[in-house]
């Protein structure tokens, strides 16, 4: 183990094995290479988890191996005198090298740095003799240290007990859960850390402000790529050419397939970026199967799953019969008339709705000199551009909500609620955002340059407050 100890906060997160310790410094860092397991005695080692910003490191939390025999080493500490640091350094110059003891020594080598303590328990287990060695332990350390109860089931739940036991023996006790802390919840348990460790105030305080700029930094970084892949989508047109007319409808519909693999690709890569914004990169991202994010772009369930019934359909398909005024009749099955009443009023120069129950037109442009030039795009439609909008959102809502220490297919239940929802959010914009979106999908469409910049610099502050919005749900957390 190669630590150095410098003035940057240092916290060294302890407990018994398989409590949530590793899971608590992933989610912290935001670190998803940090090893985490199911089964007790994954974490061997101390390995330092540092927080950077910009490339610089502003915070640095140690992964530590949970205690294996913490009544032994409380008997040693309650026969031995001396007290605080001098005494964990008298443990570990004493103890290193023996089998019994190579863990405590191990997990106490940042102690005797003089790292914060950060102590994890499952608070969905009761309290055992071996948890309360390891609390008087830690209250031997002389340390600032502080709790977390990660309850990993919700029920049972052995909170309340905990929290008077923990009380005696740390500073101050708050209930965390690692696998769906929010970014609010975060910051929350970074004060709370304030509290206890007044030496690092000021730092915390300015890692705090950091952390805070940078998830700003982050949601600005959203937006813009997200308005960018409404952009480039709904301007999007490819071409081709043939002097066959037997083979038209072949390059028809293979012009079609083009488009919807390129619109399915600029997608993609947005939510590639979006996802490396956050920095998650080994988690296989399972969207609620009944979100219609979690389907492809243009299956009819994507747009189905806004709810329409067969009758609906045909009526929307009539308004659209009536209204289309696109050039090129790219057509999506199953659209939703709630959508379209919410963007009905605000469509101005865009076409709220393609028509329904046909997938994809492909426009003869006209013959001339014996060749057909055939054309898909730009679909410049609300509804269109509202479903990648949405599918965008729940795939940024999903990221933000999605802990580092959560592992692939853990956990599939605990999704948040809004989530989870089939409508997905842009239903819950209000008329004002809706319209700042449609007047957005309405300037694609104008050649004045100055009314393009101002619709796309409108729809991205919209887009950003919404953004930061989502972040600043629910904290779930509580602190005692
Ligand atoms: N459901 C749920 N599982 C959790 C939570 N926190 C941790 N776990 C699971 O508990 C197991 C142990 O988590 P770790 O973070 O590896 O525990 P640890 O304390 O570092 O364990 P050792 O390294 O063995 O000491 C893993 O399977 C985690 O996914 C939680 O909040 N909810
Ligand atoms: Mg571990």
């Amino acid at each position: 183990m190669s630590v150095s100890f410098t003035s940057i906060p240092e916290y060294a997160v302890l407990g018994h094995p398989n409590e949530g310790k590793s899971s608590l410094v992933s989610t912290l860092s935001e670190d998803d290479s940090v090893r985490i397991s199911p089964w007790p005695g994954e974490t061997t080692e101390c390995r330092a988890f540092p927080v950077k910003i910009d490339g610089l490191e502003i915070l640095r939390f140690i992964d530590t191996p949970g205690f294996q025999t913490p009544q032994k080493t409380l008997a040693w500490f309650e026969n031995h005198p001396g007290q605080g640091l001098d005494k964990v350094k008298a443990f570990i110059s004493e103890n290193r090298g023996l089998a019994d003891f190579k863990d405590e020594c191990e997990l106490m080598a940042p102690l005797a740095r003089g790292a914060g303590i950060i102590f994890v328990v499952d608070g969905s287990r009761p309290i055992r003799s071996s948890d309360r060695a390891e609390m008087a332990i830690l209250e031997q350390t002389g340390l600032p240290r502080m709790a977390v109860i990660n309850n990993k089931v919700q029920e049972p739940d052995f909170s309340t007990d905990w929290i008077a036991e923990l009380k005696q023996h740390v500073h101050h006790v708050t209930v965390f859960n690692t696998h769906t802390a929010s970014f609010k919840a975060r910051i929350a348990l970074l004060s709370e850390l304030k509290t206890i460790d007044r030496l690092n105030e000021k730092a915390l305080s300015e890692v705090i402000r950091a952390f805070e700029q940078d998830w700003t930094r982050r949601n600005t970084l959203t937006a813009e790529r997200i308005i960018d892949l409404l952009d480039r989508a709904m301007n999007h047109t490819v071409k081709s050419k043939t002097d066959d007319s037997t083979r038209k409808d072949y390059e028809k519909k293979h012009l079609k397939d083009r488009w919807t693999s390129d619109i399915r690709s600029m997608e993609h890569e947005t939510h590639e970026a979006i996802r490396a914004l956050y920095r998650h990169n080994i988690f296989n991202l399972d969207l609620p199967a009944h979100s219609h994010a979690a389907t492809d772009l243009f299956d009819r369930e994507t747009w189905k799953v806004l709810g329409l019934s067969r009758g609906e359909l045909v009526a929307s398909a009539a308004v659209a019969g009536a209204a289309s005024a696109v050039t090129v009749d790219l057509a999506f099955a199953g659209h939703s008339l709630g959508l379209f009443a919410l963007l009905g009023g605000a469509a101005g120069a865009c076409s709220a709705l393609m028509g329904a129950n046909r997938i994809g037109r492909t426009k003869v442009l006209g013959r001339r000199l014996g060749a057909y030039t055939l054309k898909v795009g730009p679909v410049r439609n609300l509804q269109f551009m509202m479903v990648l909008l949405d599918r965008a959102l729940i795939f940024h809502s999903h990221i933000i909500n999605w802990t580092h220490g959560r592992r692939d297919g853990e956990c599939q239940k605990s999704v948040p609620e809004h989530e989870t929802a089939s409508i997905g959010l842009v239903s819950s914009l209000d008329p004002s955002q809706t319209r700042t979106f449609a007047a957005f999908c309405a300037s694609l469409s104008q050649k004045d340059d100055e009314s393009r910049i101002s619709a796309r610099k409108n729809a991205l502050a919209a887009l950003g407050s919404i953004l930061q919005s989502l972040g600043e749900k629910d904290g779930k957390q509580s602190g005692f």
